[in-house]
């Protein structure tokens, strides 16, 4: 899906992020519980190289329990990888997050060398919300809405310990088509920058292989009649049981999708999940190869545009 947002505006986060992080201590990146590789970036991770790293899946109490463990034992099995879920609005858990930075920098601390951490993710994900929780006082700006937080603020939490608050960074390259969609879904990017009817269709679809119950207890359609029935058809079945009906008994499918996105976006269709670790891999591999043949494909253009060119030099 084309997301258009704006190239410009990420790559002067992503700058500011690199400059920022040569004195950092610890990054914390947030991940969304309800699509964790999909909000992830994989351009941080390579900038934060050799940092103490600590992934947040923040969410957690809209994503689906049992898929938030497969996410967070699929990442502790990884090398320098520690990840936990979290509700960024909760106090307790926030501020215990403190003492992980510090035992992930044990060197730093002190009015001589205070702990800086910077918090990073996509829009929408949680940044402020946890920065206020962690610091117990309403100092970051939050909404919900992507962008809120325009420029870097710094936080003194303590004495010795620093916050850096960034703006939502999204990565500019999409390649798994699925993860698109799924940011899209979240409420990461921004309504103008995509098409809502195609987003909540996309979300539909996977709600009725893998959330179908919940699909129907939210519409109250019936679930068992909802088998094999294609994403279009379902949405305009939402649309007539939620009254988005034009004059003339035509479905108001843009007001139908608007009302699924934000249902889910809201926790209102229940606690879900948009990908898992397996289908994760699958995604992957099938934009990879997608992206190879495009290459070879953009290559092979290229040979007979310039086969084309010597000919005619001839
Ligand atoms: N249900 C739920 N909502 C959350 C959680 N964390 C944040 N929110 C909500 O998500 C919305 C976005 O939160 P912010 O803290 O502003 O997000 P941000 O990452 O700073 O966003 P930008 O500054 O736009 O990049 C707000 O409405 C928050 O109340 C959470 O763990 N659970
Ligand atoms: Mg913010």
């Amino acid at each position: 899906m084309a997301i258009q947002w704006f190239p410009g505006h990420m790559n002067k986060a992503r700058k500011d992020v690199a400059e920022r992080l040569k004195d950092i201590d610890v990054v914390i990146e947030m991940l969304d519980a309800r699509l964790p590789a999909s909000s992830a970036n994989p351009m941080l991770a390579r900038m934060a190289k050799g940092k103490p790293r600590l992934m947040i899946l923040n969410k957690q109490d809209l994503a689906d329990p049992a898929i938030t463990q497969q996410w967070l034992d699929w990442y502790n099995a990884k090398k320098d990888t520690q990840a936990i879920g979290m509700d960024a609005g909760e106090r307790a858990p926030a501020q215990r997050l403190v003492a992980a930075c510090r035992q992930l920098a044990p060197n730093r601390g002190g009015l001589e060398k205070p702990l800086r951490v910077l918090i990073c993710g996509i829009p929408n994900v949680g940044k402020s919300t946890l920065i206020n929780s962690m610091s117990n006082r309403k100092i970051a700006k939050t909404g919900n809405m992507p962008g809120v937080t325009k420029n870097e603020q710094r936080i003194i939490l303590a004495d010795d310990v620093e916050l850096f608050d960034t703006p939502g960074m999204l990565w500019p390259k999409i390649e798994v088509e699925e993860g698109g969609y799924n940011l899209a879904a979240s409420g990461a990017v921004g309504r103008n920058a995509m098409d809502e009817e195609e987003v909540a269709l996309e979300l539909i679809k996977y709600l009725l292989i893998h959330y179908r119950a919940e699909l129907a207890g939210r519409y109250k359609l019936d679930a068992e009649a909802l088998d094999g029935v294609p994403d279009w058809q379902a949405l305009e079945l939402i649309g007539k049981r939620r009254g988005a009906v034009l004059s003339g008994g035509k479905i108001n499918i843009q007001k139908a999708a608007e009302i699924v996105l934000t249902d889910f976006r809201d926790g209102q269709t229940g606690r879900i999940t948009l990908e898992r670790p397996e289908e994760w891999k699958v995604w992957e591999k099938r934009a990879k190869e997608l992206a190879a043949i495009r290459a070879a494909e953009r290559e092979a253009r290229m040979q007979e545009k310039d086969g084309r060119k010597k000919q005619g030099g001839r």
